[in-house]
């Protein structure tokens, strides 16, 4: 046994007989306040005071051997289970803990999400209030926790490949914020069950075939809710199902590792080799830690009796990591039974006193507001004629139990409706007291979808496009080419990946011959693996860096939507501006050959992707005016250029690296007199040859290119054409009730737009099923010309039928 402890404290850096045992005491004593926290908080949603909870219980051993290796730059991408290893590195404490599951909507008492997150979701702060980075090499680093079973991992990816660039491109050295030479890990974390999800095969292979460093430890349970995992993973064994990905010499791969939950020593020697290979190699590895128990169950939503037979039931108590944990120190003689006793007492007295101290302020704050509102209630009362309802609302605020904001409101809207024939002081007060709190509550809930920081893209100064000199007109493709050339030259923090971006520069070649100016840790290829192209991307922008990740085709866009929406786009959201990933999606789309590469799903991103920018050039100057934009600011976006525009003639601008378009700004690229059209991208064009055309019919077309459609028209402009014309058409190529009725209701609702027209505004979009392939798929499936000019035709037709007779 001495020989055991020996060796273990070797690992931990050679302790003296007595460090060691306090630090294996602080070990249990950490193992113990987890425990208390999950089973107080199960009671705390059980009473209603939680609306949820899902614990680490079962979990807290191996996350405490995990977190003696965790150094300061280290990165974690992990899921709802780790709150014991996020207590071990005094990333949270246990009253935020609880803070959080109480959704407490303060940032200084549940820095993690603000109470934006349900219990167990976990971020450290990487930028400060004014949205500046802090130094990531002197803080342990933890990625904002998302729900989605494996949503951590492609994420985990990007934290990791960002080492492996700060170890390898020279041209970092400088950012020595976010690297000390690429020395950090990623430790991802995931449970047994979730290892069944795409995302998690993608990441695995990619981790392997790019050699990233990368920790991840399966907790393995045995269960995904209640299904066994003999119905989730081959063989039932994640490690055994990974057996082809094991390292070799000469090939790669990764290497994997087995321990079990519930062995406390074991679990240390483990993750002692596999950290220390993994930094020092970059060889990505596996944790498999079988035999964890979940004595609790999966959540507060069910009880594990339902599922569990009774000799798993019998094993969860016999293996439970804390009664194994006592079980060695008191067979190694590091402390009585007595001893550990006291440290389980105390751990309970912790837990509950964090319970407590959350509880008071979470509480406090609604006691403060009730106290205000029935003061104001108490006051309009001595007034109303409404006096006995009034009473009613204010006894049933101060007899709600555990009450929250939402009763405090509700009590007040009705006060507020049930007096609204009635005039006196106190009600103006309550008013006021209302308008002030729906201010404080919207920072409270809803702010920081985009970026607040001084480098938001709306502080991007606008330098118009200059065309000075001699002009040069030349293929879209070589613009773009240009700049991104440019780019790469000036900033060493921006790279450019994607399927086919490496080696021949993008299929439409905006990269050509850039990798071998700059290397392949600048612009370089991928696998066909859209998740986690998405997910590098993310990571590597949380760790400083300036990528730009390629979705090769728009339509493809679908396999990665999901970090972009459940990950990317509510970053700041979910962290209320703690952390920032200023990933530039490009992408290219609209109309060109058939079913898959001629889509416009905008709708699609619209709803989806609240939070990012999305970006529709009708043209390559337009968007590298965006991407000039973007690459000054801190904020993530879509580029969507047009698919069938690579080779079409610009006119270069003078200033091309320089000059910025505003995002939210539209641009009016005809004026007219009769009819205004909205459009974009690709469709744009079109409408331009239908308004030449419409000319000779003696219609006269204004046409206002949208530019981005989030944000859009921050200006509103579009609503000063619609007055002068009184008639509106938003044209685009998405499905009909897709980005037109975005617009429309844009323009409408927003812009008053409806108290301008002459007639009732029109949209136009394509057929509701996908582009057909070939000329005449395009021309029966898309907006044509011919379409746009009969529409407007009609509309003008509508209007004065003399002038515009019907033409069938
Ligand atoms: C994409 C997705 N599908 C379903 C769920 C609902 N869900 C939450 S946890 C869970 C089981 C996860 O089991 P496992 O990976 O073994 O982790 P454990 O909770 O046991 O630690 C499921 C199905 C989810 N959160 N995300």
């Amino acid at each position: 046994m001495s020989e055991q402890i020996d060796q273990l404290d070797s690992l931990l850096d050679n302790l003296s007989q007595e460090d060691f045992k306090q630090e294996v005491l602080e070990d249990f004593k950490i193992a113990n306040i987890s425990r208390q926290c999950s089973l107080i908080g199960r009671k705390e949603v059980l009473t209603g005071k939680a609306k949820f909870g899902i614990f680490g219980d079962g979990k807290e051993v191996a996350q405490i051997a995990l977190s003696k290796f965790f150094n300061d730059g280290d990165w974690r991408s992990g899921y709802y289970r780790d709150q014991t290893w996020m207590f071990a590195l005094d990333l949270c404490t246990p009253q935020q803990w609880f803070a959080q599951l109480y959704a407490h909507a303060n940032l200084e008492l549940e820095p993690h999400s603000a109470g934006r997150q349900m219990g167990g979701h976990f971020a450290t702060r990487s930028i400060d209030q004014e949205g500046q980075w802090k130094d990531l090499t002197k803080m342990k680093n933890t990625s904002a926790d998302i729900s989605p079973t494996a949503g951590q991992m492609s994420r985990a990816l990007g934290l990791g490949l960002a080492s492996k660039h700060y170890r390898n491109n020279e041209g970092l050295k400088d950012f020595k914020q976010f690297s000390d030479n690429g020395n950090e890990v990623v430790f991802a974390s995931i449970g047994d069950a979730s290892t069944s999800e795409g995302p998690f095969w993608e990441t695995m292979n990619a981790a392997t075939v790019l050699q990233v460093p990368m920790v991840l430890s399966c907790w393995d349970d045995g269960y995904g809710i209640s299904v066994p995992k003999k119905y989730q993973t081959t063989k039932a064994s994640i490690s055994e199902a990974l057996a082809g990905f094991e390292y070799e010499e000469g090939k790669g791969g990764m290497y994997i590792y087995k321990t079990k939950g519930w062995d406390y020593p074991h679990l240390i020697e483990t993750y002692a080799k596999a950290v220390n290979q993994t930094r020092k190699t970059h060889i990505p590895c596996l944790v498999h830690v079988e035999e964890v128990t979940q004595p609790q169950g999966h959540s507060t939503s069910g009880s594990h009796e339902r599922y569990k037979d009774e000799a798993r039931l019998q094993f969860e108590k016999d293996f439970d990591g804390l009664v194994k944990m006592k079980e060695w120190i008191i067979s190694c003689g590091l402390a009585t039974q007595e001893e550990l006793e006291v440290i389980e007492k105390e751990g309970k007295e912790i837990a509950t006193q964090a319970k407590r101290d959350a509880w008071k302020s979470f509480s406090g704050e609604i006691k403060n507001e009730i106290s205000e509102v029935v003061n104001y209630f108490d006051q309009i009362s001595t007034s109303s004629t409404n006096i006995d309802v009034i009473n009613e609302i204010k006894t049933d605020l101060l007899t709600t139990l555990d009450p929250v904001r939402k009763d405090v409101m509700k009590a007040t809207r009705a006060v507020l409706r049930i007096t609204r024939f009635e005039k006196s002081a106190a009600r103006e007060n309550l008013v006021a007291w209302k308008k002030n709190q729906d201010l404080i509550n919207q920072d409270r809930y809803t702010s920081h979808l985009y970026s607040q920081s001084i480098h938001a893209v709306k502080h991007v100064d606008e330098v118009p496009a200059k065309f000075d000199g001699e002009l040069q007109s030349i293929p879209g493709y070589q613009i773009l080419n240009k700049l991104f050339d440019y780019h790469l030259e000036h900033m060493p923090e921006l790279c450019a990946f994607g399927e086919d971006v490496g080696q021949i520069g993008d299929v439409n070649q905006a990269f050509a011959g850039l990798q071998e100016k700059y290397g392949e840790y600048r612009v370089f290829d991928t696998g066909i693996r859209e998740n986690t192209i998405i997910g590098q991307g993310i990571g590597m922008a949380l760790r400083g860096l300036r990528p730009i990740a390629e979705i090769q085709y728009l339509d493809y866009l679908l396999y990665g939507l999901q970090p972009l929406s459940d990950d990317l786009a509510c970053l700041q959201y979910r962290t209320k501006g703690g952390q920032k990933a200023p990933l530039i999606v490009r992408t290219r789309g609209h109309r060109l050959e058939g079913i898959w590469h001629t889509g416009s799903p905008m709708s699609l991103m619209l709803s989806s992707l609240r939070g990012m920018h999305i970006c529709v050039p009708r043209n390559m100057v337009q968007a590298a005016g965006m991407y000039n934009t973007l690459l000054q600011s801190d904020e993530p976006a879509i580029v969507v250029e047009c698919l069938n525009g690579y080779r079409i003639r610009e006119n270069m601008p003078s200033n091309l690296t320089e000059f910025t378009l505003p995002l939210g700004q539209v641009e009016t690229v005809r004026y007219g007199s009769d009819i205004t059209v909205v459009s974009y991208g690709s469709t744009l064009r079109v409408v331009q040859e239908a308004a030449e055309k419409l000319a000779e019919l003696d219609i006269d077309v204004e046409i206002i290119d949208v530019q981005t459609l989030l944000p859009f028209d921050t200006e509103q402009n579009i609503v000063e054409s619609l007055k002068q014309t009184g008639k509106i058409l938003f044209v685009d190529e998405d499905v009909p009730g897709g980005a037109t009725a975005y617009m429309y209701q844009e323009v409408m609702e927003k812009q008053n737009g409806y108290y301008y027209q002459d007639m009732p505004a029109q949209t136009l979009a394509a057929s509701q099923n996908r582009g057909a392939y070939g000329s005449d798929g395009d021309y029966f499936t898309k907006p044509s010309a011919d379409d746009i000019i009969e529409k407007i035709y009609e509309m003008m037709s509508d209007d004065d039928p003399a002038s515009y007779p019907d033409l069938y």
